[in-house]
């Protein structure tokens, strides 16, 4: 069994690698719920979602999330009533999102919402949501851009595009949150831990803020292989190097492993920083030099062989 903790889209990229390379039944991906947001009384979760599309092959490659052929006529109608349309909710996702809010008001726990919605779209690996409690990513803008206010993460990620200063990052309801149905089983019993190149700070970092899940990861550490988002000082994409600036960390492979020394093993890199190796192995963790950027998912699958030796 392998266990993957997963943000958004980087996550979903090595998903759809690693169910190439073992039988997609034994991967289990613990999924960030820190972004999640209710919009129009609609329950949203962004990272469930991309992981659920990209796997399914269906994921619009245009934006990186929804879906692919996306039409977006309610939003018209919407705008029509004067509704808030910053946050965009595409017509074939808005079916997603009556299904899961819906579902919820039931009270049905959000793990078996999403296992109805994986197996809509005939999806092998499980997805687990890292917890059925609220915990919503709060980011405080710095100084100059809308001094010392809080926002939600997805009026900081969307509304804002993410071009605002940040002084610090919380993960209101954390503390009182219990890791979802099956989410420590599935970390205690992986042959392999692997988190995902993801944003550290705001979809790896509500993972481990959920109290028991940092502990469980650092009981399986010698199991545990990360990848670093970061390449050559940079995200891919989204603001993962800034925020790691802002926040006081270095933007860098070192500055990854420094972040994930406590709880991997091993940091897998990009070619691009192998001049880096040596100082990442000096922060205390075995260090992997590969191909990161996984532009199609043959790429993916190698990186995810890759990433399963890491750790005999
Ligand atoms: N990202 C955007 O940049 N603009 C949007 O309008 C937007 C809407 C949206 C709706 C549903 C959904 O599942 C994701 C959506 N995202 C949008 C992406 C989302 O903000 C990010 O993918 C994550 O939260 C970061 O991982």
């Amino acid at each position: 069994m392998i266990a993957v903790l997963a943000g958004g889209v980087g996550a979903a990229r090595l998903l759809a690698g690693l169910v190439r390379v073992v039988p997609p039944s034994e991967v289990t991906a613990v999924v960030n719920t820190g972004d999640d947001v209710v919009m129009h009384g609609l329950h949203i979760c962004p990272d469930l979602d991309t992981v659920t599309y990209t796997l399914a092959g269906a994921d619009n490659p245009d934006t990186g999330w929804g879906l692919a052929g996306e039409t977006w006529q309610a939003m018209g109608s919407l705008g029509r009533y004067g509704g808030e349309t910053w946050f965009n909710l595409g017509d074939l996702d808005l079916g997603t999102h009556l299904y899961r809010t819906g579902h919820l008001a039931a009270g049905v726990g959000l793990a078996e919402v999403t296992a109805g919605i994986t197996a809509g779209w005939g999806l092998e690996p499980t997805l687990l949501p890292m917890t059925e409690d609220r915990v919503a990513t709060m980011m405080t803008l710095a100084d100059g851009s809308g001094g010392g206010d809080e926002v939600g993460f997805q009026e900081y990620f969307v509304r804002l595009r993410h071009d605002v200063p940040v002084s610090s990052v919380r993960f209101d309801g954390a503390e009182a949150s219990l890791p979802g149905p099956g989410v420590l089983d599935a970390i205690a019993g992986a042959d392999v831990v692997v988190v995902a190149p993801s944003n550290p700070i705001v979809s790896i970092g509500p993972l481990l803020a959920v109290p028991g899940i940092a502990d469980a990861i650092r009981a399986r550490r010698d199991h545990t292989v990360a990848i670093s988002p970061i390449i050559a000082g940079a995200a891919l994409k989204g603001p993962a190097d800034r925020l790691m600036r802002e926040l006081g960390h270095e933007a860098s492979v070192v500055g990854v492993a420094r972040i994930y020394r406590d709880i991997a093993a091993c940091l897998v890199i990009d070619s691009a920083d192998a001049d880096l190796a040596g100082a990442v192995e000096a922060e205390g963790m075995a260090c992997v030099v590969t191909d990161t950027v996984m532009s199609s998912p043959e790429v993916a699958a190698d990186l995810a062989k890759v990433v399963l030796g890491a750790t005999s």
